[in-house]
Parts: C-alpha cells; structure tokens; sequence
C-alpha cells in the first residue's frame, strides 16, 4: 500500500479542491500558461496516489451543464477595451491560440454585435420573407424546423479580422491578430428551399437580411448566393444557436464576410437591386491608396496563421515542437499550407490533419526540432483556385495603408531564444 486513503489528517474534499484551485492558479501566474507537472507537488505524481484519488468526486448530474475544468479559467474570449468605445458595439477574439482541430467551441466563438445581444424568445420568434415573391412567408421557429435541414462546417471572418495590423505589427497574440474567425458546424435549412417556397418573381435579383437587434442590422446579398449554399441556421455544433451567435436562427453565407451572416435574423427581402445600407456603403468598403473605395467585397480570401508557438503560448524550452495553425478561404478548400522558419526565404510544406472542407478551417501541422535559435515564423495558405496567401507588402501594394478590412497578408511571429514570441513584419 502506498499511501493510506482513510487517514484521520486528510482535509476535506472541499478544502482540497481549495487547495488544488490554489496551486493551479499560483503555477499559471509564475509561467504565464496552464499548470505543468514541473511545476506540481510530487506528492501527486505516479507513484504516489494523488489528492483526487483519495476523495469521491462530484456525482452525475452536479453539473446539468458540462464546463471546462476549472484549471483551463485562462481559455477564454478576450476584448481590447481602447478598440471600441462601448461593450455594446464590439467584438471579444477567439483563444485561436489555446485550440486545436478544426471546430471553434461554442462559448469560445468570437463576438462581434452592432448592439449588444438580442434576446429572443423562440415563442415570439418570427421570419418575415416578402417582397418580389409570389406569397410572403411568415415562419416561427418549428416552421423553420420543419423544413429539410442539413449541416455544414464553415468558418466565419470578420471582414475586419487583422484590421488592426495594416500600418504595421501592432497587437501582441494570435486571439487579437487572428481572433475574429471561428469554424463551426451549423444545422439550418438552405435558403434557396425558403426562397423556393416563397416563389421569386422573375425580376428578383436582392435579398435584404435584417436582424432583430437594436442595430437591426442589414445586409443586400446576391440573389445567386442566397439560391447557391446560405443557410438559415438555428444550431450550432448541434445544440441551438448561442445567444450570442444568433439565437435563434442567423444567416450562414459561406466563404463571405462575416457582416453578411445577420443574426437574430428576422426579414428577408426580395428586391431587384442592392439597398445600400450603413453596413455596406459607411462600413464594410474598402478605401484604395487611389481615395476610392472598393464595394461589397463579399469573399474571404484565403489566409492562414500558426496559432502555436505565437505571442500568448511562447516555447518552454529546446527540442522537438509541433508548431500548428489554421487555414481558410473563402473561395473553396484549402489545397496546401507553406511553412517557413526565415521569415519567408524559404518553405515546406505543412502537413495538413483532419477534415478538409469547402469553406471551412484546416488545420496544420509542422514539426520541428528548434535548437533555440531566433526564428521567423510564417504561414502561407493555397486553395483550390490556386490563390496563394499574399505577404504584407504585396497587399498594401495594392491596396494602400488606409483599408480596414480583408487583411489576408502572411503573419510573421519572432521566435527568441528565450521561446517568447513577438509580432513583427519582415520586409
Ligand atoms: N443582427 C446582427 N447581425 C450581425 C452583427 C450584428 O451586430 N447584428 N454583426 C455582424 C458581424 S460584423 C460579424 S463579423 C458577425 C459575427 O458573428 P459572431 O458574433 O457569431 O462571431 O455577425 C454579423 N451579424
Ligand atoms: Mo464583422
């Protein structure tokens, strides 16, 4: 027998899991990142038996709703609060940096809201599709329901993902950098089956989306995409749309910027021609080096980042390493990602697991044995067109420093001896 369980000095369960909490926390401020077994009480190493094998543990059903462990606390959305100036009109990054695979949990999806979250309640919940149609539509939710349904994984892209980097490398990790993407797996029903319901008039060539928030956000879309792959979806990752996601029902329009996908989404409208709202003539153009701005560019196009090593997960230390990241294009799939150490001289190709889906993540492995020398780490995305991810300059080649959104340039992380990782460009 190694140790005794039953003995009368043990402390309680509850002062344990006090204790525990404790010594996580104190490990997370010392290096920064989740607990480490160099870091614990040997006590609680094999062979020992440790703490929690010494108490019963919580019983079925204390937890009606599963949460992360307590000692993942750090994993969590982030804002920048000089970036806005109320919560209301806002956005909180995804951790891409804590995450692996292809699929965005729920809670940790990123926000973007013009005006806080709607609630809704699903019994007062109604989509009002009229306009250029042969009969207007007035659907609740089970109506929605009831139609075919399937599911997709997509990503979403804030058109303003990278925003901030155009004049320069300015925030320091991958959830600011990078972190207004998300990849999820949607249940809905395609909108052309809607659309078809409603009967279109020939002249229909718009469709205007509008949400039931207090920004009632709307958006003109393209007649041939809403008939091709949107979807009114109303769950995600199986369960039902997240309050903050839409709840409980948004636009899926795949590949496209993410201001198109309007949540809480209440009327559609066919017209036959764009209605020039805020978000797609004030917001959401693109100014050119030439003083013009460009209209409704509507595609993501492909981009990619390594989400570890970066900024927010340094190195702890020499030897083997998997540096991974993530993929997308709006355009289709992924075909290649490109790895490269020197900043851009020279790569290989990374290798690729998991799912490779239309319009959705990738995600991407490179390993690598480091000897603790600086290195310039970059990613470099290719889909199925051929587009190849541009670098920084190439982009503001052509697009000047004034733009805003679609930044799809190649990321560069610094790598210093010490593992610590920092945002910079390479000319
Ligand atoms: N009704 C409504 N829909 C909306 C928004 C909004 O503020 N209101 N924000 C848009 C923007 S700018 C983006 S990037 C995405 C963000 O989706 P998410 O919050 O699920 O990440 O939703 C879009 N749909
Ligand atoms: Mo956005």
């Amino acid at each position: 027998m190694l140790d005794d369980p039953a003995s009368a000095s043990r402390p309680s369960a509850s002062r344990r899991r006090f204790l525990a909490a404790a010594a996580g926390a104190g490990a997370l401020a010392a290096s920064g990142r989740g607990a480490n077994a160099a870091d614990g009480n040997p006590k609680n190493l094999p062979p020992n038996v440790p703490e929690w094998t010494r108490v019963l543990g919580d019983g079925v059903a204390v937890r009606p709703y599963g949460q992360p462990s307590k000692f993942e606390k750090h994993v969590v959305r982030r804002d920048v609060a000089w970036l806005t100036a109320s919560p209301e009109s806002s956005v909180s990054f995804t951790p891409l940096h804590e995450l692996d695979g292809i699929i965005t949990p729920s809670g940790l999806c990123f926000e973007r809201h013009h005006a806080g979250i709607a609630e809704i309640d699903p019994a007062d919940y109604g989509l009002m599709l009229h306009g250029l149609v042969d009969k207007p539509l007035m659907l609740t939710l089970d109506d929605l329901k009831r139609f075919p349904r399937v599911n997709r994984i997509h990503f979403l892209e804030c058109a303003a993902n990278s925003g901030m980097e155009w004049r320069g490398a300015q925030l320091n990790g991958c959830q600011y950098t990078h972190g207004m993407v998300h990849c999820v797996e949607y249940t809905g029903v395609p909108l052309r089956l809607l659309l078809q319901e409603a009967g279109l008039k020939t002249n229909a060539k718009w469709l205007l989306a509008e949400g039931a928030d207090a920004a009632a956000m709307n958006r003109s879309i393209p007649l041939e995409k809403a008939l091709d792959d949107c979807l009114v979806a109303y769950r995600m990752n199986g369960e039902m749309l997240r309050p903050e996601q839409g709840y409980p029902a948004r636009l899926v329009v795949p590949g496209w910027e993410g201001n198109i996908w309007v949540k809480w989404l209440r009327r559609l409208k066919v017209g036959d021609q764009p209605w020039y709202t805020r978000e797609e003539t004030s917001k959401y153009t693109d100014l050119l080096a030439s003083g013009r701005a460009r209209k409704f560019t509507f595609e993501m196009d492909a981009k990619s980042v390594i989400t570890s090593p970066s900024p927010q997960t340094p190195l702890r230390g020499k030897g083997f390493t998997v540096i991974s990241g993530l993929a997308w294009s709006g355009r289709g799939k992924i075909k290649r990602v490109d790895v490269s150490l020197d900043g851009g001289r020279n790569w290989r190709a990374a290798k690729i697991d998991g799912l490779v889906l239309d319009k959705a993540c990738v995600r991407f492995y490179a390993e690598h044995d480091w000897n603790g020398e600086e290195l310039l780490l970059q990613s470099r995305a290719v889909d199925d067109t051929g587009y190849v991810q541009p670098t920084k300059a190439a982009l503001r080649e052509v697009r000047g420093i004034n733009s805003i959104y679609h930044n799809n340039g190649i990321q560069t992380w610094r790598l210093l001896p010490s593992g610590e990782v920092e945002n910079v460009e390479v000319s």
